[in-house]
């Protein structure tokens, strides 16, 4: 990525050319501090083709065009590229799967069986719904294996990845471009004319760009090919470069084929990494934005597929992007209201301004289960705990447990009878090792709580969490330094209660990030506020066979699952929302239909009620817990205003997360 080429310097002006580039020294700074506010911003967003599909067959070892799905129960819910060929979808069932394409491999995902220490592959899971409990482990693996690859293939100070989903990521490519700009074109680093950063950056070469085989969206109807690519064009020709190294990467090493989009924002980059699969990148130029819009039908884009998507419709008749740019502002807020038309007004534009924030940690880990048929002993119960347990100890294992790397400060269990659901909390003791044996004391502990207060059975639903992961100590300091103890514990006695700040950024602020302090309650939810994976889009195919497993599939480590779990509402939005809620309907609280900014924000958002949930629990019965640090409640974190709640167990919008229980 080195190859150099003859720079052109500010020339005069020859046959019409422009003399400077359009872009500004100060711009171009702004690129090595991954600005969100330069042009010349290049993000780019990774997702896997078929992902569980692939997992599978490379697993298997299978031919590429061998047409395989991943089965659950009696459902799909992968299918490689060579079956989409034969018409399946994720929609059909394993018979109509299997009329469609007879050479169809359906492999079932593997499971959880009591008595077993590990999950395993099984030829008779499908028939065991009821006693099985479905593993994702694999596909986390694999997809653990991918986020290092690509890391790897980035240089060590150019690494800004967000793990946005099981497998997708989106990264932030300006410092490292900014820095390849600099070494190919080295009269870039020249200081700015008079000093003054204002200045125009003299034109990039004329020299044709090689889009190799990118899907290179169009230009706008007023772009012409013809006209000289300014820096924006050769920012995200070399973005593109490196995505596809990294796709190449990540094949040669593990055989995984994968889809980018390269483009000025994440809204775009995703919307382009889905438009060319499998096995393609889109290059979306920032004079091909409108051009690459105006075909889709904004409810494609991200927060105009609920309810402010029908509004828009029912005020403007039209599906489309294209349909919607002719109207003006002003009618935009005059019908949506000012914030959410000035929103609107922007993102048709391609205008978004959201950050790539890297995480990698997750923060908690569910394992969960709904029952059909309900369960009615405390043995039954029982013989889930252990299941759960082994399966999220398998994971802690993963995240290092033994080793003091991270460990978590607390466990939550849920339990669902009838329409009621209930929680018991606990702090796992600090300066014990943990082990699969002390899990499950606590979580029979937290049952036993929850079995004296009657109305227990028939129980439909159970789901245990551990979350507020802490850095341990590595190395050879041991237990004792997760101690809270001596002057350290007299400080967490005397120190002032501390609400969690909590605020969630405002819809037209994306940049800025909640902030967590460091005491109280919110102490148990470090800063690098992740999911593991986190799969809101799967919102989008919420019609889909959502059975009881979805809860695994998609939240199964993530401490939203239980919150769907609580059967409380799943949250449809209200007509007269803010635009806040509007934005983004796929990351919607569905405890208390709060709309979320980002799968971080919505992430956040729930470990705050994971911490009110710890802390209602320590307010009612203090003797049970063992934490010497006495919290205030916490505040509720900003509820946009005009939020409504809705009460009613609505139907999910689509692009919301949507878990079926009972
Ligand atoms: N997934 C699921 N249920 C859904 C959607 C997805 O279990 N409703 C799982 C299976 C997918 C994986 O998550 O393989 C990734 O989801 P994607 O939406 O990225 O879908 P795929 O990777 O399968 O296909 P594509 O090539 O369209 O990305
Ligand atoms: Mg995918």
């Amino acid at each position: 990525m080195s190859s150099s080429q003859p720079f052109v310097a500010s020339s005069p002006i020859t046959g019409g050319r422009r003399r400077k580039s359009r872009f500004t020294y100060k711009q171009l700074a702004q690129l090595a501090l991954s600005s969100t506010s330069t042009p010349l911003r290049v993000i780019a967003h990774v997702d896997l083709d078929a992902f569980y599909a692939q997992c599978e067959s490379v697993r298997l070892g299978l031919p590429e065009d061998q047409p395989l799905a991943v089965q659950q129960w009696q459902g799909l819910i992968a299918i490689n590229y060579p079956s989409r060929k034969f018409g399946l979808t994720r929609h059909i069932n394993i018979a109509e799967a299997k009329k469609l394409c007879p050479n169809l491999i359906m492999q079932h995902v593997a499971t959880w069986r009591e008595g077993d220490t590990k999950w395993a592959y099984r030829d008779d899971a499908f028939k065991n719904i009821s006693t099985d409990k479905v593993s994702l482990d694999p596909y986390r693996l694999e997809s653990r294996k991918i986020l290092a690859c690509i890391k790897e293939t980035l240089p060590a100070k150019h690494q800004k990845v967000e793990k946005a989903g099981i497998d997708e990521v989106f990264l932030d490519l300006s410092t490292q471009i900014h820095s390849i700009l600099l070494e190919r074109y080295p009269e870039l680093s020249l200081p700015a004319p008079y000093d003054d950063p204002t200045e125009n950056l003299p034109l990039p070469p004329t020299t044709v760009l090689d889009w190799q085989a990118d899907a290179l969206v169009d230009l706008d109807s007023d772009e012409a090919e013809e006209e000289d690519p300014d820096w924006d064009d050769i920012a995200i020709l070399i973005g593109s470069e490196i995505i596809r190294d990294i796709r190449a990467a990540v094949y040669k090493k593990l055989k995984y084929t994968c889809s980018g989009g390269v483009a000025q924002n994440k809204m775009l980059s995703k919307l382009g990494s889905a438009h060319k699969k499998p096995n393609q990148q889109t290059v979306i130029r920032n004079r091909a934005v409108q051009q690459f819009l105006s075909g889709f039908k904004y409810g494609k884009i991200r927060g105009l597929g609920g309810k402010l998507g029908e509004q828009v419709q029912a005020a403007f008749d039209t599906e489309t992007v294209g349909g919607l740019i002719q109207i003006p502002i002003e009618q935009l807020k005059q019908k949506l209201g000012d914030e959410s038309g000035t929103w609107l007004y922007q993102i048709i534009r391609g205008t978004d301004s959201s950050e790539v924030n890297p995480r990698t940690q997750l923060q908690s880990m569910l394992s969960a289960k709904s029952f059909r048929p309900t369960i009615n002993t405390p043995e039954q119960a029982t013989k889930w705990l252990r299941i759960f347990v082994a399966d999220i100890y398998a994971r802690l294992v993963e995240e290092g447990v033994i080793e003091n790397k991270r460990r978590p400060k607390s466990m939550i269990l849920h339990h669902r009878q009838g329409g009621q659901t209930r929680s018991r909390s606990i702090i796992i003791p600090q300066g014990k090792r943990i082990d699969e044996g002390m899990l499950l004391d606590l979580a029979n502990n937290l049952l036993g709580q929850i079995i004296l207060e009657g109305r227990v059975w028939p129980c439909a639903n159970l789901s245990l969490a551990v979350g507020g992961f802490e850095e341990g100590v590595a190395g050879n300091m041991g237990i004792g330094a997760f101690l809270v103890k001596g002057e350290q514990a007299k400080a967490l006695n005397n120190m002032p209660p501390q609400e969690p700040s909590h605020s969630v950024a405002p819809a037209d602020r994306p940049g800025k990030r909640r902030k967590l302090d460091n005491t109280g309650i919110s102490r148990f939810f470090p800063k690098s506020d992740s999911m593991d994976e986190h799969d809101d889009e799967y919102g989008q195919d919420s019609e889909a066979a959502v059975d009881e497993e979805t809860l695994d599939r998609q939240h199964s480590h993530s401490i939203d699952a239980y919150e769907e779990a609580s059967g409380s509402t799943i949250g449809a939005n209200t007509l007269q929302t803010s635009p806040h809620q509007h934005r983004i309907t796929e990351y919607m609280c569905n405890r208390c239909n709060m709309a979320l900014e980002s799968a971080e924000e919505l992430q956040s958002h729930q470990d705050w009620h994971f911490a009110k949930d710890l802390q209602d629990e320590d307010n009612r019965r203090p003797g049970v817990n063992s934490n010497p640090t006495k919290t205030s409640q916490p505040k509720k974190p900003n509820v946009p205003a005009g939020e409504k709640k809705v009460a009613s167990r609505s139907k999910p919008e689509k692009g919301q997360s949507k878990l079926a229980f009972g």
